[in-house]
């Protein structure tokens, strides 16, 4: 099994660094900056004998040898900087995304697809209408964080809470639908936890500075990987293409799907209370205003 991983900053090195630690596929890293790709390759192989792992890591710079992946994990882009608008970063991500789209098209045509460059709901329809792969074969990754994120801060006032529970659904962004189906947690933690998630991204920003997010974001991709490679089937939620479900379509937002071999086997229609639906049509509306931007043909 070989995974590319497109991008070698901060989220793609990390990633990388999950996968061959944990002995799960081969991996070569890419990036466009010279040399940046294969010197962290070669410093994350360093670690093979320590963790007791034969699997391989090679860094490139051509995507000549992403060739033959059978994943490819995009994260190639730039984080928001100070003075940049929305609309600047959708520009510049989605001209970076449109060449890698067009190289993994031509290099790894049959590869699933793990999105992961902001914003990333339109990233991942671009990628999918760029490449032609199979819909169920893109799927971008934020559900797994931004759920994980926000189990995380309910914990702070509620140990006990049941996982399977919680959900956080629709943009990875200000409009995420937070979902509780738990009596154990009361309205105003549910409030409280659901606005330290939407601010959580930002909230490390401040602190870092320089740079955003990644180690629960590269640990919420190893675990998307992990449910493809050993064919989970698991239960999680990612920005998948609807197609009707949720009264939406032609449109990437995040939904609970099953994750297996094939990608996204079934995305899980949950039953959603009237407010949850508003929110979420809001939420559709907010990405559509994003892909409309980058006015791809639809
Ligand atoms: P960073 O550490 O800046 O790494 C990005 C890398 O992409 C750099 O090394 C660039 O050289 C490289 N790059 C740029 N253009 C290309 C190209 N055409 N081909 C190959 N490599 C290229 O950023 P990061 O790793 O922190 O974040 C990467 C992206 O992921 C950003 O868009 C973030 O906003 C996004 N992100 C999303 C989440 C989600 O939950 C969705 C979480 C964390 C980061």
């Amino acid at each position: 099994m070989k995974v590319a991983i497109i991008g070698a900053g901060n989220v793609g090195a990390m990633v990388a660094s999950r996968v061959i630690d944990a002995d799960l596929a081969d991996v070569v890293l890419l990036d466009v900056v010279p040399g940046l790709a294969k010197g962290k390759a070669l410093d994350i192989s360093d670690a093979r004998p320590i963790f007791d792992s034969s699997a391989n890591i090679t860094g490139a710079e051509d995507f000549k040898d992403i060739k033959g992946s059978n994943i490819v994990v995009i994260t190639a882009g730039l984080a928001r900087k100070p003075g940049m608008s929305r609309d600047d970063l959708l520009k510049k991500n989605s001209d970076i995304i449109k060449e890698i789209s067009s190289q993994v098209k031509k290099y790894c045509p049959s590869s699933i697809i793990i999105v992961v460059t902001n914003p990333l709901d339109v990233m991942s329809y671009l990628v999918m209408k760029i490449t032609g792969i199979d819909h169920k074969k893109v799927i971008g990754m934020a559900g797994v964080l931004d759920t994980a994120r926000f189990i995380n801060i309910l914990r702070e006032k509620n140990k006990d809470i049941d996982d399977d529970k919680f959900l956080m659904m629709g943009s990875h962004g200000d409009t995420m639908v937070p979902v509780s189906r738990s009596e154990k947690v009361s309205k105003e933690d549910f409030t409280r936890a659901s606005e330290l998630t939407r601010n959580r991204g930002a909230e490390i920003v401040r602190y870092l500075e320089t740079g955003s997010a990644y180690f629960a974001p590269s640990a919420s991709v190893f675990f998307m990987l992990k449910a493809i490679i050993k064919d989970e089937k698991k239960p999680l939620c990612a920005s998948a293409y609807l197609r009707g479900q949720y009264n939406e379509k032609d449109i990437y937002i995040g939904v609970p799907v099953i994750l297996g071999a094939q990608g996204i086997e079934r995305i899980i229609e949950t039953a959603l209370a009237e407010e949850e639906k508003q929110a979420f049509k809001e939420s559709a509306r907010q990405i559509r205003e994003g892909i409309d931007k980058i006015a791809e043909p639809r």
